[in-house]
């Protein structure tokens, strides 16, 4: 089995298609030998980017780790068990489970199907709520690494700014002994240094800043500096050195009851929900796929996405940061509907993946809001308290950051809406409800924003709205499924979307960016086809509706000379 990649689409076998337990995989690697014998101050780990969902992992037979939850890496150190060794080949097996329970993110659960005039022996579905295939394997890249015996854990970076100077404040944690030294340096994109510091915590003072500006906002978008932390300690009668080297935007984030401000400028997202989601792959990381889709939005003029409805790998990440695309951070609390996932169980776990989320994405000035779940059934009783903790202690691991949640609850009902920030509404008004009715988008949609903001004085993103289309399929006067009603639906929205983003809409994600894999269903041919791209990533016509309209908006709102499409200020 390749890795990275989804098992379920590599064989022939119908049978791992839809398969629901333990997989194994395992692997013998020869390590260099002095990871092994000649410097014992080595220190050896072992990390998975992504696996899905349960993971045990063993080194010689030895259990070296378990982790609960895809989409979020996971390690450990190895070295005990292969140094003193060598010449012994390092054996790494991994079992994977991909249960899904009423506790797990996303929850799901088993229904075994006792009828035995309808059902075979033993014969059980797995029921999930949310609408994507529930791809597993090892999704992303599994790489070991090391580092000395007294190494940097971690590095939190935050920064403020006003137009002539900038505030970059740190905190280095350093694990394995207590006596080190931290030197650290800041340059700028030419190599120049511009600030230093030392210690595990401090301020760095930067004149002038290039600010970190999203894309089509600025003509050098994704500006960053590469803050150099090194760390020097003594152990064992050496001297041991770890260097890290980390990019650091200096952005500033303001949340006002009508608008979202970056670098205190208004920022509108004109942007996408994607799927990690391909032919073959599934939701195995591939760099061609990635790039490509970089160069699509860079082509759609789309400046921001959302990681509907997990958090995306890492490589991905880092393009957002480097081109300046905006991104809502998602985490995989996605389909969470049944009474039993509000309990204290699901919610500790659900902090603990906040937690692993922050850890990993707090330093990216990409990411500048944390969305905690999706469309959850917030009108329950219990979203209210379950909201509101996982709400408070998002924002206590990170204060610099707004926190939200994306609901399709209704707004007089919803027990989430009060902790967020900014409210995310997703609506499928001609699609789900009214279906063929396109005339209806302009009352119903004109409602619902007027509805959330009268209730609750926020900005308001329309984080998802869309409708299928089977590419090649036309139809005038346009009817459902027609390329024609995609484009038509697209069109009653912005009209709305127009008049509203006057007062306090910030943002629209048309769903989606592409054609994804879905479960099997009477509503679903070979998946869901609401993208604007098919799952090729060739256009159908709405993205070049979706195109005109984007670069409308980035020409109105940006301060730069009108932006030529074929100039695209991006992968410079
Ligand atoms: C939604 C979900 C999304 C689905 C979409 C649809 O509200 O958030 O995951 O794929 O609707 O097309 O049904």
């Amino acid at each position: 089995m390749p890795v990275p990649a989804s098992f379920n689409d590599i064989t022939q076998d119908p049978s791992l298609e839809n398969y629901i337990g333990w997989v194994w995989y395992e692997k013998e690697v020869q390590l260099p030998l002095r990871w092994l014998q000649d410097d014992l101050n080595t220190r050896v780990v072992l990390r998975f980017g992504s696996a899905h969902y349960y993971s045990i992992v063993w080194v010689n037979g030895v259990q070296v780790m378990e982790h609960e939850g895809g989409h979020l890496p996971f390690e450990a150190d190895i070295s005990s068990i292969i140094q003193g060794s060598p010449g012994i080949p390092c054996r790494i097996t991994v079992a994977l489970n991909n249960t899904l329970t009423p506790h797990t993110l996303p929850p799901g659960s088993i229904q075994y199907m006792n009828d035995k005039t309808r059902y075979p022996k033993n014969y059980f579905v797995q029921n999930i709520r949310f609408d994507f295939f529930n791809y597993a394997g090892i999704h992303r890249p599994v790489v070991l690494y090391t580092t000395p015996s007294v190494y940097i854990d971690d590095i939190t970076v935050t920064t403020t700014s006003s137009e002539s100077v900038a505030m970059v404040q740190y905190q280095v944690s350093v694990v394995g002994s207590t006596l080190y030294s931290l030197s650290l340096s800041l340059r700028d994109q030419e190599g120049k240094v511009v600030a230093t510091g030392d210690g595990p915590s401090g301020e760095l003072k930067v004149l002038n800043p290039n600010l970190w500006w999203p894309y089509l906002m600025h003509e050098n978008p994704g500006y960053r500096y590469s803050l150099e932390v090194k760390m020097q300690a003594q152990a064992n009668g050496a001297l041991l050195e770890d260097v890290y080297t980390l990019p650091v935007g200096i952005r500033t984030i303001h949340v006002t009851s009508t608008q979202f401000l970056i670098n205190g400028r208004p920022f509108y997202f004109h942007g996408v929900n994607k799927h990690e989601d391909a032919d073959i792959r599934g939701k195995g990381f591939d760099w061609p796929l990635v790039v490509k889709d970089f160069n699509l939005l860079r082509w759609l003029g789309a400046n921001s996405f959302r990681t509907s409805h997990y958090p995306y790998a890492e490589e991905i990440m880092d393009l957002c940061d480097a081109y300046g695309i905006v991104v809502i951070d998602e985490c995989p609390g996605v389909g969470i509907k049944m009474s039993e996932s509000f309990g204290n169980k699901s919610l500790q776990h659900h902090l603990v993946v906040m937690e692993e989320l922050i850890r990993r994405d707090k330093n990216r000035p990409s990411v500048v809001m944390w969305s905690v779940a999706n469309e959850p059934a917030s009108e329950l009783p219990p979203a209210g308290y379950y909201f509101k903790t996982v709400i408070a202690h998002t924002k206590a691991l990170d204060p610099s950051r707004p926190v939200t949640f994306v609901t399709d609850a209704n707004y007089a009902l919803d027990h989430g809406a009060p902790y967020v920030d900014v409210i995310c509404v997703n609506s499928y008004f001609s699609w789900y409800h009214d279906p063929g009715h396109l005339e209806v988008i302009p009352l119903q949609l004109t409602t619902q924003f007027e509805n959330w903001y009268k209730t609750y004085q926020k900005p308001i993103i329309q984080s998802e709205y869309g409708a299928d289309s089977v590419p090649g399929l036309h139809s005038d006067p346009p009817l459902m499924f027609s390329e024609e009603y995609q484009k038509a639906m697209l069109r009653e929205y912005h009209s709305v979307f127009d008049k509203k983003r006057k007062e306090y809409v910030i943002g629209e994600l048309i769903w989606n960016f592409a054609d994804f894999m879905t479960n099997q269903g009477t509503t679903r041919v070979l998946g869901n086809k609401k993208g604007i791209f098919t799952r090729q990533r060739q256009p159908k016509s709405a993205a070049f509706v979706l195109r005109e309209r984007y670069w409308k908006i980035a020409n109105e709102s940006s301060c730069l000379p009108p932006i030529i499409k074929s100039h695209a200020l991006f992968l410079k």
